[in-house]
């Protein structure tokens, strides 16, 4: 088992959606107990395995069989059954115990998000009571470290699953219903997510990523993307911004311009994302030129059609989306 636990070390290193590394308050319980039901399996597994061989060895060795001898089998079976029922009632009550305790935070959160699911992406809605601290934006989010979060999850199309293994379990995002579910992230870094129920095509890239940062660098970030989106600064840009404004503007918002669309992702701050189109390809400016030219390519299915723009509309977009930070 240790031998198991110490080969599984650098995988789990390298595998972002594993769910055996917990980082919080949510699913740090549900973690140890995840592990303490695998090795408590393990071990019955090997109890089993060697009761098996031993009474198979016994019974050849005896020329006899062990269970139908007078008043033997019996034993085994009340020490078996007395065995599993303390087993089974104890990984109960724990169970219990962990669902009482991540049911819900340990402290009332002061920052509440909206996350909306969407064929193929999530759209994510800063809450505040101040309007002016309330501002959209979709698939990365920043939470400040060690301060649980409140999560509004609903639909738009079909039933996704918010799921970010290393902060909390999945919880369903249903169309015409609110679920709520909280994280806090107790280290600072980059948690990744993934909708965790199938949602069509496109549902293994529906990815998000969630940046766990100090409450000042958090705060500097929500100033950024509060602020409405910088306008261009140069000729390229500009045109760029009226291409934008005709062609992409009937499903993108960019806020503190008339592009107001709400069927796809706001990119007021577009380059603020590390990502595009939750979490497929890197944002750089190779990937951004080929998604809008032909989002099908790398996302077959979704939503946003390859508009028809000359080579050198495409550049121009492309430019003035790049000064969206
Ligand atoms: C019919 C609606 C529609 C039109 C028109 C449209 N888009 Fe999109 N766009 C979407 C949708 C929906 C997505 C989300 C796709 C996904 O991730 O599956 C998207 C995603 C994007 C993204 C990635 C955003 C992110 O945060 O990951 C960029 C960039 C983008 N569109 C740019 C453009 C540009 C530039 C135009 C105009 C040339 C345009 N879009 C026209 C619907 C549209
Ligand atoms: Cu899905």
């Amino acid at each position: 088992m240790v031998a198991l636990c110490a080969m599984s070390a650098p995988g789990i290193a390298a595998t972002p959606l594993s769910y055996l590394r917990s980082h919080g308050a949510h699913a740090d319980p549900v973690k140890t107990l995840t592990w303490a039901l695998l090795v408590l399996s393990i071990v019955v597994v090997l109890v089993i395995t060697g009761l098996v061989v031993w009474g198979i060895a016994r019974s050849t060795a005896d020329q006899g069989d062990v269970i139908s001898r007078e008043g033997n089998g019996l034993r085994f079976v009340t020490a078996g059954l007395t065995l599993t029922v303390i087993a089974l009632l104890g990984s109960v009550v724990w169970t219990m115990v962990v669902l009482a305790r991540v049911g819900s935070p340990p402290a009332e959160p002061k920052l509440t998000l909206d996350i909306n699911g969407r064929q193929w992406w999530w759209r994510v809605r800063y809450e505040s009571d101040e309007p002016g601290r309330v501002f959209v934006t979709a698939n990365e989010l920043h939470i400040p470290v060690g301060e649980p979060v409140r999560i509004k999850l609903s639909s738009l199309d079909v039933i996704h699953s918010f799921w970010v293994p290393a902060l909390a379990g999945k919880t369903d995002t249903v169309p015409g219903q609110v679920n709520t579910t909280w994280i806090e992230a107790d280290a600072p870094g980059v948690y990744f997510g993934q909708c965790a129920e199938f949602c069509g095509a496109q549902h293994a890239h529906m990815g998000l990523r969630i940046v766990a940062e100090p409450r000042d660098k958090f705060e500097a970030w929500l100033r950024e993307q509060i602020a409405p989106a910088a306008q261009p600064n140069d000729a390229v840009a500009a045109a760029g911004q009226e291409t934008f404004a005709r062609r992409c503007a009937a499903c993108h918002a960019v806020r503190g311009t008339k592009a107001g669309g709400i069927l796809g992702p706001d990119l007021s701050h577009l380059a603020s994302r590390a990502t595009l189109a939750a979490g497929t390809i890197p944002n750089t400016a190779g990937h951004l030129s080929a998604w809008i030219a032909d989002p099908q390519h790398f996302k077959p299915g979704t939503r946003m059609p390859a508009v028809p723009l000359t080579g050198s509309e495409l550049e121009q977009v492309r430019a003035y989306l790049a000064t969206l930070n």
